[in-house]
């Protein structure tokens, strides 16, 4: 019997094109219908309902939605809903992240302490897993590298230290990215997200560019987010870099936002309940930490923006 055409389907959104969604769609949905035999995805794009203007409801990039009136032969369509996000990374936009890859260079821009802390404290305040791709790592010695390997466990993070040009840790890079559902490349600019992609992902022939000599930073060459399909069930997602991520945080949450203070807050009590952890007596934060200074001056910045909570 002829299996009748679904009236809408279910998709995922993997870009935004000027007031356009590209949603891709997944052919098997239709394998035994008779009218269309498709065996792979095909992208769509597509406007969105009205409705979901006056429901307040946004779409980014990792949303699912679920389409109609589709036009196979001119590969449009249009959004009639979308479905609730696990999760919600705010800068770069993307929904449903399971894993923030923050990529920091060594080199070419140089590691920043500040900045690779800015953009770990943005995977913490959306309550996702983070990872550290230290990148470019054949621009440093063996011993340098175990130095920064060893920085990065001591405020409580893994990382995977990985090079385009001898490959080294791409293996390792690539397994964790296929048991990931959606993983975001996040960083400052010219640390080489691009290129991983590419370097993974041959077919995706993405435009890179290298690092300013005068200014030793990115000429911010990505300018949209855009995922891509990595391994069975996995996508990756390639960002703009920014430079100077903003923190919004309360506060008296802000000591949690540090992996290497939340265990000693876990593991024993300050003394006093409000502790915001600076001079306060039977305080339990250990001020020897490499990252107190940075968590006492942006704790300074939080309590005094003029913005409730913001600073950056
Ligand atoms: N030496 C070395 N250079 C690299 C490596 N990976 C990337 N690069 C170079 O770094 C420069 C910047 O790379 P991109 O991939 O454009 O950086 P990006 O992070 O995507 O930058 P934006 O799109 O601006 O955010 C390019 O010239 C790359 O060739 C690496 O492993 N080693
Ligand atoms: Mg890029
Ligand atoms: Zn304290």
């Amino acid at each position: 019997m002829k299996k009748n055409k679904p009236k809408n389907i279910k998709g995922i959104v993997v870009a935004l094109k000027a007031s356009f969604l590209i949603v891709e769609i997944d052919y098997q949905d239709f394998k035994e219908d008779s009218f269309y035999q498709f065996s792979e995805k095909i992208k769509l794009l597509c406007t969105r309902r009205a409705k979901l203007d006056y429901q307040g409801l946004f779409i980014d990039v990792g949303d699912i939605v679920s389409v109609e009136s589709i036009d196979y032969n001119n590969k449009r369509a249009v959004i009639s809903d979308v479905e609730p996000r696990i999760s919600f990374l705010k800068r770069p936009a993307v929904a449903n992240v399971t894993l923030v890859a923050i990529c920091i260079s060594v080199d070419q821009p140089l590691f920043d302490m500040e900045q690779a802390s800015r953009f770990l404290l943005t995977a913490e305040c959306s309550n996702i897993k983070a990872l550290i791709v230290l990148t470019k790592i054949d621009l440093i010695t063996k011993h340098d590298l175990i130095l920064y390997v060893n920085k990065l466990k001591c405020w409580g993070y893994d990382c995977i230290p990985v090079s385009i040009q001898n490959s080294q840790g791409i293996d390792l890079l690539i397994e964790q990215l296929r048991k990931t559902k959606l993983t975001v490349l996040a960083g400052p600019s010219g640390v080489g997200k691009t290129s991983l992609i590419n370097h993974l992902i041959p077919t995706a022939s993405l435009p890179t560019s290298p690092v300013s000599k005068k200014l030793k930073r990115g000429t911010h060459t990505t300018r949209h987010v855009e995922l891509f399909a990595i391994g069975e069930g996995s996508l990756l997602a390639d960002t703009p870099g920014f430079n100077r991520p903003e923190i919004v945080c309360e506060p008296s949450g802000f000591a949690y936002l540090f992996p290497e203070f939340r265990t000693q807050l876990t593991n024993s009590k300050c003394k006093f309940r409000n502790c915001l952890h600076r001079d306060e007596p039977g305080c339990v934060i250990d001020k020897d930490l490499e990252r107190y200074s940075f968590y006492c001056e942006n704790l300074e910045e939080i309590i005094n923006s003029p913005l409730p909570y913001q600073a950056g």
